[in-house]
């Protein structure tokens, strides 16, 4: 019986470990916004094994979720929708502020520091990968590597 229960424990952690292989999200983290603020923004790094599209997403924290990046329009950077961010195969896609980001627009309640926004991102192949953003006080620069 011990038996049995094992490998089937060791089934399971495969089947994770085999959905979860397909792109990879790490340290993703929110600003926290004050009250009357309808949109904040996300920051995460994603790393897909094959070339993949992230196409969007959706958060229960509002009531859209879209994709940006900041550009310069003359002498000013502005935010701009992105319909989808391209994933080259192997490599890591930084958002970081000052770049690509995530937004969640339409907030229902301001996002505090030390909240969990659990993010449903859609990937035109890999389909959909569940990532919680927590949500963090740093300073500006704090995606940018030394
Ligand atoms: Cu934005």
């Amino acid at each position: 019986m011990k038996i049995v229960e094992l490998s089937l424990a060791t089934a399971l952690s495969l089947a994770a470990t085999v959905s979860f292989a397909q792109v990879k999200a790490e340290a993703a983290w929110a600003r926290p916004t004050v009250v009357g603020q309808q949109g904040g923004g996300g920051y995460l790094s994603l790393t897909s094994p094959a070339a993949d599209r992230l196409l969007g997403g959706s958060t229960p924290v509002a009531r859209r979720f879209e994709l940006h990046t900041m550009a310069m329009k003359g002498d000013v950077m502005e935010m701009r929708q992105l319909d989808a961010i391209e994933l080259p195969a192997g490599r890591k896609v930084d958002f970081k502020p000052g770049g690509l980001h995530v937004m969640f627009i339409g907030l229902k309640a301001p996002l505090k520091v030390g909240d969990k926004v659990p993010v449903t991102l859609k990937f035109e192949k890999a389909g959909e990968l569940k990532v919680v953003f927590e949500v963090a006080n740093k300073p500006v620069d704090a995606g940018h590597k030394p």
